[in-house]
């Protein structure tokens, strides 16, 4: 720990203290109208009724870098806030959507206007500079009693600052309706950077559909947490939900189904896109798989002339894995490659293409890394970077590849090999990081073949070190996938990913000197007055200290429900 350095929180944040009836509610010069005076008495109330403290400047999922704690600078934000940011597209955007994120539960208009003086006069600065030495994604927050000013070098690194921001202000700032509730910031500075560049969750859309909205919504999980990888897992025996335009039926005969026998689905390529760029918009990146050779039924019925005895197999709805493959003796079978991954590659800003490669327990030996090595060489063709399941190991290198170890055993010799070899990793323990894994015996949903994964189990491992002598420059990061066979709704998602999913992010943010249990516990816990008041579902995970008293203020209004106003998120 750097002297001078708050220590990250072991202790709950203090309970809130009285705030003086005479605290400064700024009234105009002269002749106030009516409604301005009841606006500004309504004001004086709340900071009465609401009177929370400033929670500590530490008190963030995941854990900052380096925390600078000035209890001489807290501040509050006024009414007549401004948003500034530099005059630069990006950092624009990224104004905006912090204004989005406050408007709702604040109230204030909070205009976004660009800055030629950088100043933040009373308000909020959102500012590009070169300067800042804290690479791609990284910035800087300085609370003072003249406002909050973020600093980065890129876009990505004011939208994290943002982010930190949001999480800094009370609970209350999540409420989609304005609340009476003092917006206090704690003094001080922060410093941050990710410790991994990849830091992801990948949503199995396969196994059961979801709607892009539902989509959308995991992507602002994502966002909150400063992940800036969403793995879209989208073929499976169950269903094929990419319209691919080659292969048309692909999604039309192959998108109808999913497991337990509903309906299924496919994004359609503009669904797709939609999801793209929602997330490119949080500086999150879509790493689409397409699982080859195995887990392609769905393919199968839709085109049987890729199954190796040509015979359309019946629909898939069951969970058994294993059974299913195109035929890697039939050049049909690399058309059909080379167009769906060409398709999705175009669609595909990122630079990533995952062919999967798991569990295709018919093609053996030479046959499979036969079939991958040509699969990555198609990848490689489009100009993306081959991302697979580790079980890719065995088949020859490729430069940049990466392979997502998804074990339980850290002693893993064929992925040591491979990395011996030039491969990365993506780590993600099937007994640390799958968030489709069981909490407790009684969790309604999930697996638990990998073990039981309560909170603590998905934060007490360290990526870096996971796999057995693999070093932690081999390590691109983490990401916590969500299998669904038994995930059916937006709520099943919640109840899996909240509250393991911002444990696995702080595995990919923090240093890992910062590591800590106890620490983490608290800080978590406070994010559950948060998604509450967002409305979001989670598990109550009993080792977590949830606060049991009411932390949110009255709301002023009733939500509103106009649909003619566009949704802030
Ligand atoms: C293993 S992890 C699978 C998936 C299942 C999952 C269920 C991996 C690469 N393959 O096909 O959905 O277990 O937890």
């Amino acid at each position: 720990m750097h002297p001078g350095v708050a220590a990250v929180s072991t202790t709950p944040s203090p309970g809130p203290t009285a705030v003086p009836a005479t605290s400064a509610v700024p009234l105009p010069a002269r002749e106030p109208d009516a409604a301005t005076l009841a606006q500004a008495a309504e004001r004086a109330a709340g900071e009465l009724l609401a009177p929370s403290a400033p929670h500590r400047l530490a008190d963030v999922v995941p854990t900052p870098q380096r925390v600078h704690s000035d209890p001489t600078e807290d501040w509050t934000l006024p009414a007549e806030a401004v948003i500034v940011a530099s005059a630069d597209p990006a950092a624009l955007a990224v104004a905006e959507q912090l204004a989005q994120l406050l408007r709702p539960a604040t109230g204030y208009p909070l205009p976004v206007t660009d800055a030629t003086a950088p100043a933040p006069a009373g308000g909020i600065a959102l500012m590009l500079d070169d300067t800042t030495d804290l690479g791609a994604e990284g910035y800087r927050l300085d609370v003072t009693t003249n406002g909050v000013r973020v600093t980065a070098s890129t876009a990505a690194g004011l939208f994290y600052g943002a982010q930190t921001l949001r999480q800094l202000l009370p609970a209350a700032i999540e409420s989609p309706a304005p609340v009476t509730e003092r917006w206090a910031l704690p003094g001080g500075t922060i410093t941050d950077a990710p410790r991994f560049p990849y830091r992801g969750a990948m949503l199995d859309v396969a196994r059961h559909f979801f709607a892009v909205e539902d989509v959308l919504r995991v992507v602002d999980h994502l966002a909150r947490y400063k992940l800036n990888h969403l793995h879209l897992h989208l073929t499976d025996d169950q269903g094929w939900r990419i319209a691919v335009d080659s292969w048309p039926k692909l999604a039309e005969v192959g998108g109808t189904t999913e497991v337990g026998g509903g309906p299924g689905g496919h994004y359609t390529k503009a669904d797709y896109a939609r999801i793209v760029a929602y997330a490119a918009a949080r500086h999150i990146t879509v790493v689409p798989e397409i699982d080859l050779p195995g887990h392609t039924n769905a393919a199968l019925v839709a085109y049987p002339e890729l199954a190796p005895d040509k015979t359309a197999p019946p629909p898939y709805t069951g969970t058994e894995v294993g059974f299913s493959y195109v035929d890697p003796a039939d050049e049909r079978t690399y058309d059909f490659v080379t167009d769906v991954l060409g398709e999705v590659a175009a669609l595909t800003p990122g630079p990533w293409l995952h062919i999967g490669g798991d569990e295709a327990f018919k093609v053996k030996g030479k046959v499979y890394t036969g079939f991958v090595e040509r699969a990555q060489r198609i990848v490689a063709g489009l100009g993306k970077t081959v991302v697979g399941w580790h079980q890719l190991a065995p088949a020859a290198h490729l430069d940049g590849r990466v392979l997502q170890w998804w074990g339980t055993n850290g002693e893993d010799p064929g992925t040591l090999d491979a990395v011996r070899r030039g491969a990365r990793l993506i780590v993600s323990p099937g007994n640390h990081a799958y968030l489709d894994m069981k909490y407790a015996p009684d969790t309604p949903i999930g697996h638990d073949w990998a073990g039981l994964i309560d909170v603590r189990q998905a934060y007490d491992w360290d990526p870096g070190t996971h796999v057995a002598g693999v070093p932690t420059e081999a390590v691109l990061g983490v990401e916590a996938p969500l299998w669904t066979e038994s995930v059916t709704s937006l709520a099943d998602i919640e109840l899996l990913l909240l509250p393991r999913l911002p444990a696995i992010a702080e595995l990919g943010w923090s240093p890992r000197e910062t590591h800590d249990w106890a620490g983490f516990r608290h800080r978590l816990a406070a994010q559950g007055p948060r998604w509450t008041t967002a409305g979001i579902t989670f598990h109550r995970a009993p080792e977590i200290p949830w606060p049991t008293t009411p932390t949110i203020p009255t709301q002023r209004t009733a939500p509103h429900t106009d649909p003619a106003t566009p949704d802030p998120r």
